[in-house]
């Protein structure tokens, strides 16, 4: 009998959570960004093994603020956590342990008794994984510690052979073809918004959300998507439309070359900009959005 288990990854905002998911599933399976608060969902990546299967829920990054996205944020990921059978801690030796750091040590002090910890990005010039080490051990004296390179690629096989050790017989929960069980209308958003993440990281990656419109068929079986990019304030529309075009072409380009690399038939994209000033207070909307 296989085993398997759910793995939440708890983490502050870029610990690199999606850059792990990615290099552990083979594939883009969650969007990821220099700038923080990239994960808007509990995104699920699944790795088979011959063990069996592990199934990562990669959630948004752990953040202190009273916004209500940031609470919806953080909802998704505490409840993630919760459930989980395994929850993977990553902490980044590169950034210095903090209140947010705190605050989420104290957060995943409920699961204590399921926690693995890693240290990741040790191939930075900047990382003090000694000091990473230190905060976990001192507040999850049980739980391992491993060291990895999410970038990179390193240390992966260690992790895996952790969480296997740690999991029990179980089904498989997916067929073993998928490494992912996102609708493709939501990957498809997501790709598009890692886009507007990268293009508008210095104005406003946060103002923005990516909601799907409608799709045809065309007869050689590619598919035309339109997606709407719908900022809070009329004055955000002429930063993604870009001057004469420019920024919101640049995104569609990038998001269909990506897409042709995840989806065997080509995608078009269609996308048009339009404000709604309260998609990230009114919880009613966020509901939809966030989950
Ligand atoms: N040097 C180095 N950089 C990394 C590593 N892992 C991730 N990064 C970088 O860290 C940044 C954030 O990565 P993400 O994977 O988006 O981080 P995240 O934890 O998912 O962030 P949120 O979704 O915002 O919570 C990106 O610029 C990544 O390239 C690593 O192992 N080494
Ligand atoms: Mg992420």
């Amino acid at each position: 009998m296989p085993k398997s288990a759910f793995v939440a990854i708890a983490g502050r905002p870029s610990a690199g959570k999606s850059t792990l998911v990615n290099a552990l599933c083979g594939g883009k399976v969650s969007i990821v960004s220099p700038v923080p608060q990239t994960t808007r969902n509990a995104v699920r990546g699944i790795v088979n093994r011959p063990e069996g299967p592990l199934v990562f829920l990669d959630t948004p990054g752990f953040h202190i603020s009273d916004k209500r996205l940031n609470l919806k944020l953080r909802e998704v990921t505490v409840d993630a956590f919760s459930d989980a059978d395994l929850v993977l801690y990553l902490v980044d030796a590169t950034r210095r342990v903090g209140p947010e750091e705190e605050a989420l040590a104290v957060a995943l002090s409920a699961v204590a008794d399921r926690l693995v910890a890693a240290v990741n990005k040790i191939d930075s010039p900047d990382a003090d994984v000694g000091a990473a080490r230190a905060f976990v051990s001192a507040r999850f004296p049980a739980a391992p510690i491993l060291e990895l390179s999410a970038l990179e690629g390193s240390g992966l096989e260690a992790l895996l052979a952790a969480l296997f050790s740690r999991s029990s017989e179980g089904p498989a929960w997916y067929p073993e073809e998928f490494y992912t069980d996102q609708e493709p209308v939501f990957r498809i958003a997501e790709i598009i918004r890692e886009k507007i993440m990268l293009h508008t990281r210095d104005e406003l990656p946060h103002a923005v959300y990516v909601a799907y419109e409608d799709s045809t068929r065309g007869a050689d079986g590619s598919l035309l998507a339109r997606y709407d990019l719908v900022v809070e304030r009329e004055s955000q529309k002429g930063i993604v439309i870009g001057k004469g075009g420019s920024m919101i072409k640049a995104i569609r380009e990038e998001a269909e070359a990506d897409l042709g690399e995840i989806f065997d038939y080509a995608i078009r994209l269609k996308l048009s900009v339009r404000v709604d000033p309260d998609w990230k207070t009114n919880e009613k909307k966020l509901r939809d959005i966030i989950f």
